[in-house]
């Protein structure tokens, strides 16, 4: 997608804290961080939030997940606990409509749910 930022950021045009990347996922530090771990992990491709899942495509979240694991032992967070959170559109706080997970800890979180 031309215009989204977070293609931008796949494609290096705008730069970012590259904390993993591969073929299919890039994961970069957040700018405005809620916590001291506080990483965006993305598919390099466009899709514009969850319910651009699909049967074709569900083997990327399966991805995603593997990656956070990956990320939250890397950064020490994986044993004291983490949280992996995705905003869906206007109302379920989504501002970036580019599909990404925040993988958020290092403190003791909030809970809001
Ligand atoms: P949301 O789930 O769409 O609400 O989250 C978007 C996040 O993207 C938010 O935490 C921003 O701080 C973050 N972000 C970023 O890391 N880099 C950017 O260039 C922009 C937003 I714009």
């Amino acid at each position: 997608m031309e215009d989204c930022i977070f293609c931008k950021i796949v494609r290096k045009e705008i730069p970012s804290q590259v904390v993993y990347e591969d073929d299919r996922v890039l994961a970069f530090k957040d700018i405005n961080p809620l916590a001291p771990v506080h990483i965006l992990i993305i598919p390099k491709e466009h899709l514009t939030n969850v319910l651009d899942i699909h049967e074709d495509n569900v083997d990327l979240i399966g991805h995603i997940h593997l990656v956070a694991n990956k990320i939250a032992r890397d950064t020490g967070i994986a044993e004291k606990g983490f949280r992996i959170v995705t905003n869906c559109n206007k109302e379920g706080g989504q501002i970036i409509f580019h599909l990404h997970y925040h993988l958020i800890g290092g403190e003791e979180l909030r809970n809001f749910a």
